[in-house]
């Protein structure tokens, strides 16, 4: 037998050295003499991967072995930041590599550096995903994650005169060694033409769908390594290619034109990431690029299924799909048209195994973010697909009936099919009558779901729904990018924190230790001075690292509430500006995040930040005590820098709007305290640090709706608080537009007029609040010792445990034999 994984990939520093030498010469294609440090990443990176490779085959025989259930990850984003240090500290070789490299005369923290990050997720629910496999692998679970390779992610921002400004993402530029595209595993997508149907010989019902457009997928596969576990899973991202066959064919017959449009099309389909903007309907591109990808993997699943010698009969007992939001709930009637068209499977049977292999994870509670397409545009796309859900509609709704006789209002309002005036079909009603788990991200959004947003499917299936509070990865978000505290906190209580989070409790005895507090102060402080160093070079504006570093990062939304922090700016600056000798904690405001292209009211909160950061920072009557400082082009690898240098985390999202949040876990974790209101997984947060150790401000979810219910009048309360009006009407004219009083009507109209996210209701509270937060910092002691029982209580915000859960409430996976102590 021939070994791979020999000494050519063994972890001496000299057998690094070479690989990396090798690599630059064999693969770049480049002499060290005319190397750049570009060209350096990308050989080391194929030196790391050259690592990963005999584990990643070997993870697939394994798995094949212990036949167990296999977890298939359904999103349409995967926002995986940069690979390379992850891997490194996954695989244990980080104190080697960096020896190796500084022999080489390099530094390994600056070719970290030169990786660039692919940014294929818009926020949350992207990032989400990627720390889910981190954790899937780590704990050895059987899994795959299924998107699309964007050509282009997430847009770049730049801010110029204030304003965002997009660019394209082009991250595969200079390559990507860490894929590995696999041909032979293509597969291919129909869109568009017409359905036959026919009663063939034994008298069964048969349909034909013919496609306008065949499209062919091709899997892109990048390992996916578990920290310290030997497991490498693998993530498989579609590319839309033309079919070659389908392109010559017309090209042959004459139709040029039609050769062209059919290679455009198909490789229009994975070409760009959407953002999640506020108008997407009728987005036929968006579909498109749901259909295909889910598609492909479900194709991908089913023939895995049968070449590891399974019968289809039992696919829903190997295979568990999580439908990561409804981008991906187009499987359910795609799995059906498999199994009965293609598969010759009866209609029960194939009911039978697509509801028992579907789940559905729901991440907002926005009613305008339920994702609907108009019929005319699905059924013009995909009209197999509008015929099944028909059917699947018609079945669903005889059992409404069943259960509810004679309540025609509760069938129109759960109809897959949306018949009030332009019709649209529901895709959340879709996944969550082709799954078997409904699951929101938080506990109290998954109450809500259950009381408002899926109420009516609440009282039809009660025991569908359940809670999984969601996570994040402590390698990337603790142990890659914060080393200096994670040193500390290793000198303590030893490494094996990071593979188990609830570890960081045995911290909590030492937040009563003075010494130990001024180690975690001095930490702090390293980490803060690392931070201002960037946001000098970056923006050239110099901050304080001994000011307390306040920062809200996060895609722009009203409802998350930038314009509130501003509001708690502005009214110091006022404050300030009429006693100048007034004492307060210096403080620096750090913003960061993009809006949607065509958000207008998220584009002019950007232009409010940096318009006040403009006046506040060449203020010299308030710009020792304050500062303001919005970061262009929030993403991974920036958050991995802000989140550790944070004091004070701000998560004032209107409650009941933010489904979880999971930026709130990364800057706890870190040792930031949250000011915060009771939503999404801040409660959860405030009950494990302890009430004492949290800001809470603001009206609970139940008093929003209350305060709606009974008639909100923003105007009186501007009228009753001469703070809030001063600050309102400062913004209104033009004080911090150059005297352009117009600049920003458009949103001091709208919260005068309406503010649906009740920031005036909140005003106050948050003022209050804000004003204890500059008291607490005053007492180093006090805010140390919150801090280390801060970190040290996130245990349970570990991805984990949110795998841990799904495993056992959702997959019925209860077997971790793979990775463990491999
Ligand atoms: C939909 C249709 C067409 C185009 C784009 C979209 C689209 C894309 C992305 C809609 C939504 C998203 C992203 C949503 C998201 O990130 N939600 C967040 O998910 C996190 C993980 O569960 C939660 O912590 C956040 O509270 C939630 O806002």
């Amino acid at each position: 037998d021939l070994i791979v994984d020999d000494e050519r990939t063994s972890n001496t520093v000299a057998a690094l050295k070479q690989g990396i030498l090798d690599n630059l010469f064999y693969v770049v294609g480049k002499r060290v003499e005319v190397a750049t440090d570009l060209d350096h990443f990308t050989a080391l990176a194929y030196t790391v991967r050259d690592r990963i490779l005999a584990r990643w085959l070997t993870t697939r025989e394994d798995y094949a072995k212990h036949n167990v259930r296999t977890v298939y990850y359904l999103s349409a984003e995967f926002l995986m930041g940069p690979y390379l240090a992850n891997n490194l500290l996954n695989l244990g070789i980080e104190d080697v590599i960096r020896q190796a490299v500084a022999e080489l005369d390099l530094d390994l923290n600056h070719l970290i550096g030169r990786e660039s990050e692919p940014g294929l997720g818009n926020g949350g629910l992207g990032r989400l995903a990627a720390c889910y496999l981190d954790s899937l692998a780590t704990l050895g679970v059987p899994a795959m994650g299924y998107g699309i390779r964007y050509e282009f992610g997430m847009f770049h921002q730049a801010i110029r005169d204030g304003w965002q400004v997009e660019m394209t993402d082009y991250w595969l530029r200079y390559g990507n060694p860490w894929e590995i595209r696999r041909p032979q595993a293509c597969v291919e997508v129909g869109f568009g033409g017409h359905t036959q149907s026919w009663a063939d010989s034994f008298g069964e019902y048969k349909v034909l769908w013919s496609p306008n457009e065949i499209v062919k997928g091709v899997p892109f596969d990048t390992p996916i390594l578990g920290y310290r576990s030997g497991v490498a899973n693998t993530l498989r991202l579609w590319r839309s290619e033309a079919n070659e066959s389908f392109y010559f064919d017309r090209f042959n017959s004459g139709d040029y034109e039609g050769a062209v449009g059919a290679k455009v099309f198909a490789e229009n389909i994975s070409k760009v990431l959407y953002p999640n903007d506020e108008e997407i309907r009728g987005k036929e591109l968006r579909l498109q690029q749901q259909y295909f990808f889910t598609s492909c993997s479900l194709q991908d699943m089913i023939r895995r299924h049968e070449t590891a010698g399974h019968s289809l009969e039992n696919f829903h007992e190997q295979c568990t799909v999580q439908l990561n939001d409804t981008h991906p709930s187009i499987g359910v009637a795609e799995l059906m048209r498999l199994l009965v068209d293609i598969h010759g499977f009866d209609w029960d049977k194939a009911w039978e195994i697509t509801s028992h292999t579907f789940n559905y994870t729901n991440h907002t509670l926005l009613p305008e973010a339920l994702e609907r397409w108009p019929l005319r545009i699905f059924g013009l796309l995909l009209p197999r697909h509008l015929e099944l859900i028909y059917e699947i509609n018609a079945r669903f709704l005889t059992i409404v009936r069943a259960k509810f006789p004679n309540d025609e209002a509760r069938v129109a309002r759960m109809s897959i099919i949306d018949e009030h005036g332009e019709r649209y079909v529901r895709m959340a009603y879709l996944a969550c009558v082709g799954s078997s788990h409904i699951n929101g991200v938080a506990k109290l959004h998954t109450e809500l779901l259950k009381s408002d947003v899926l109420h009516d499917f609440y009282e039809l299936w009660p025991e569908k729904f359940i809670n999984v509070t969601n996570g994040v990865t402590p390698r990337r978000w603790l142990a890659v990018s914060n080393p200096e505290q994670s040193e500390l906190m290793t000198s303590k209580i030893g490494l094996g924190w990071i593979g188990d989070l609830d570890q960081l409790s045995q911290l909590e005895r030492y937040a009563e230790d003075s010494t130990f507090r001024s180690e975690w102060r001095g930490v702090q402080h390293a980490v803060k001075v690392r931070l201002a160093q960037y946001i000098a070079e970056k923006t050239g504006v110099s901050v304080d690292p001994s000011s307390m570093f306040d920062a809200q990062v996060k895609r722009i939304h009203e409802y998350k509430r930038q314009h509130l922090n501003v509001l708690y700016i502005l009214t110091q600056y006022y404050r300030l500006k009429k006693d100048p000798t007034l004492e307060i904690s210096p403080r620096t405001f750090l913003f960061g995040g993009k809006a949607a292209p065509g958000y207008f009211m998220a584009k002019l909160i950007i232009k409010l930040i940096t318009s006040v950061a403009e006046v506040v920072n060449n203020d010299p009557e308030v710009n020792r005590q304050l500062k303001v400082v919005f970061l262009p082009d929030y993403n991974v690898t920036f958050g991995q820098l802000v989140y550790p240098a944070a004091d004070l985390s701000e998560q004032i999202s209107t409650a009941g709007k933010e489904a979880s949040g999971t930026g709130n876990m990364k800057f706890a974790m870190n040792g930031a305290l949250t000011i915060g209101t009771l939503d999404g997984a801040n409660i959860e947060i405030r009950d494990a640090v302890g009430h004492e150790n949290f800001f809470l401000f603001g009206l609970t979810a139940a008093e929003v709706a209350a305060r709606k219910a009974a008639g909100y009048h923003p105007h009186q309360i501007y009228e009753s608080n001469g703070a809030l009006r001063e600050v309102i009407d400062g913004i209104g004219s033009g004080r911090f537009s150059r005297g352009d009083g117009s600049l920003f009507r458009p949103l001091v109209d709208s919260l005068l007029n309406s503010d649906p996210y009740l920031l005036f209701a909140d005003y106050q509270s948050y003022v209050d609040c804000q004003d204890r937060v500059c008291k607490m910092y005053r007492d180093p002691e006090a805010w140390s010792r919150m801090s280390i029982y801060n970190a040290a209580r996130m245990g349970q915000f570990s991805s984990d445990r949110s795998i841990r859960d799904y495993c056992k409430d959702i997959w019925n996976i209860t077997r971790f034999e793979i990775g463990a102590g491999v």
